[in-house]
């Protein structure tokens, strides 16, 4: 039987950044130089894929830091950790390593700064998040409140609305986010904060790319972990750019064939902390089942490199 027709529409930018790349490299060093185990405090990026692919190779993943021995290395997620956590592995003497994005490292610093010089901060950001936890973890309890819609920055409460500034989470909505500001603008017009916001450019770009082909698609796949904040940014984008059905898949078995009946047009992306090789895998399982034409939809080339931490360079 002849398959249908289907148009594919890749996007690009799609999954790894520089900060993932540079979390993964380095577990993988972090075992190279010390040997396994070496254990990691958080999934290093939010994925199954990449964390089970470095447990076999002898990470162990832990939530808290009290789960790790004092004699083995620890290394912290791409999310970032509060200052407690460094300090805490600090009075183990623990060896650690942190991995934090370095793209999260610049919020962290900024909050201090805005701390520093007196001001209030408003995070806004996912509550609950890592990332979340780990910029407000920066400072002292109380310093900073969160926010996540416009509906509370309408009734946020704060000490003195001529000292505020703002800070974000690296990978929000830039949509949402755009409102957010406003209303934080609108409601403390004194308040400040980055030139946009800090969001990260992986995150727009990628954003971008799903809302140039999204009205092209019948139906939109995003390669990614439903623990993945910029991921399921990424099929909201697509549902609001006028993509009528966009799914999260962690790989090509979570794809539901039946929602898929009758497209012409699917459109692929990938989060930021998704391998290529699932990408792969998808494209593959639309591939037999569709006679599929590909479309590169390429709205940015990026090329953002982190180096890794110098103790990892040098030699053990
Ligand atoms: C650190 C910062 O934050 P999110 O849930 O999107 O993390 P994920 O691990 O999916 O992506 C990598 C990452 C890590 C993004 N920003
Ligand atoms: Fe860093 Fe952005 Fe990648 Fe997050 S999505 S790890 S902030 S480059």
């Amino acid at each position: 039987m002849s398959k249908p027709p289907l148009t594919l529409h890749l996007a690009a930018p799609r999954g790894f950044c520089a900060g993932v790349d540079r979390a993964i490299k380095i577990v993988e060093m972090a075992l190279t130089k010390w040997g396994a185990p070496v254990y990691v405090r958080h999934e290093i990026v939010h994925n199954k894929y990449v964390v089970d692919d470095l447990r076999t190779k002898g990470a162990i993943f832990v939530e808290e830091l009290d789960e790790c021995p004092d004699d083995r290395p620890v290394i912290f997620s791409a999310h970032g950790v509060p200052k407690s956590v460094p300090a805490e592995a600090t009075a183990r003497e623990m060896i650690y390593v942190d991995a934090t994005c370095p793209l999260v490292s610049k919020v962290h610093i900024e909050a201090e700064r805005h701390h520093e010089a007196g001001l209030q901060i408003v995070m806004i950001g996912h509550d609950g998040h890592p990332e979340t936890i780990g910029t407000m973890g920066q400072l002292p309890p109380g310093a900073v409140i969160l926010v996540e819609t416009e509906d509370d920055v309408a009734r946020l409460e704060v000490r003195d609305a001529s000292a505020l500034a703002y800070v974000t989470q690296t990978t929000l909505s830039v949509d949402d986010t755009i409102g957010i500001v406003a209303a934080l603008k609108a409601r403390f017009p004194a308040i400040i904060g980055p030139h946009k916001e800090d969001i990260c450019y992986a995150t727009t770009n990628r954003q971008a790319a799903v809302k140039a082909m999204a009205p092209d698609c019948d139906a939109m796949l995003v390669v990614g972990a439903p623990n993945s904040s910029n991921s399921r940014r990424l099929v909201e984008v697509g549902a609001r750019a006028g993509c009528e059905y966009a799914q999260l898949v962690q790989r090509a078995d979570d794809i539901d064939w039946r929602s898929l009946t009758g497209v012409r047009s699917i459109g692929v992306t990938a989060g930021a902390s998704a391998p290529e090789v699932l990408v792969n895998e998808v494209i593959a399982a639309i591939q037999d089942r569709y006679d599929v034409t590909i479309n590169h939809v390429e709205t940015a080339v990026e090329n953002v490199e982190f180096k890794v931490p110098r103790v990892l360079r040098a030699p053990a």
